[in-house]
């Protein structure tokens, strides 16, 4: 079987969790890394003209959750039960509301700076309120890691990596649950392969 992810040249957002993905369930792929003219020569091609796409034998697949819903649920990385399945959506779809809702563009710095400081002590402050409430621990689902995991840890990565300003790494501290995850799916042994291999 032919596999290939394309995603931009860097290791974050979108392009990283189904990078993760693949790389935990084991499956060996092309990491397609394209530029910005490379991007504008595809876009046209691809479904929704967005990245990341998964390409498998010919076959294309837009949009990240649903890669990372395909790797998991065909590599034992998504629950079977479709309860449980449906909570781990809920919780990935949070993920891209969390990354649709963090305000930034078109704001001059002060503005920016305004809104991010209301964002963290608001929304994003309930969204950790939430996600914490639905991790057993150390993952989502106790013991065993899913795709889940790896969304929000690549989220938390950006986050706690000080990638946003005026949303100090600090805020996370009151959220054990989600410090303890973020810290298991980092020393999961192929999670931590893959970086230490980058
Ligand atoms: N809902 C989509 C969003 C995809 C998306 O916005 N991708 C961004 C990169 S993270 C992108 O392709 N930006 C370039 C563009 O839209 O031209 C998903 O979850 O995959």
């Amino acid at each position: 079987m032919s596999t290939s992810l394309t995603y931009f040249d860097f290791d974050g957002s979108r392009g990283l969790e189904c990078r993760l993905a693949l790389t935990v369930a084991g499956v060996p792929f092309e990491d397609r890394r394209l530029n910005r003219a490379q991007w504008m020569a595809l876009k046209p091609t691809v479904p929704f003209g967005a990245l990341p796409v998964l390409e498998e034998d010919g076959r294309v697949l837009a949009q990240s959750n649903a890669i990372l819903r395909y790797v998991g649920a065909t590599h034992g990385l998504h629950p079977s039960d479709p309860w449980t399945a449906a909570r781990h959506d809920a919780l990935m779809q949070s993920v891209e509301d969390l990354r649709h809702k963090v305000p930034g563009t078109g704001l001059s710095d002060e503005d920016k700076k305004t809104q991010r400081e209301e964002f963290a002590a608001g929304w994003l402050t309930r969204w950790a309120t939430s996600v914490s409430e639905q991790i057993a621990g150390p993952f989502v689902e106790g013991d065993a890691l899913n795709v889940v995991d790896l969304k929000l840890y690549t989220i938390l990565r950006a986050y706690l990596a000080g990638g946003y300003d005026h949303i100090p790494a600090s805020l996370f501290d009151a959220f054990p649950a989600i410090g303890a995850l973020y810290a298991a799916v980092g020393a999961h042994p192929a999670v931590k392969a893959y970086f230490d291999g980058r």
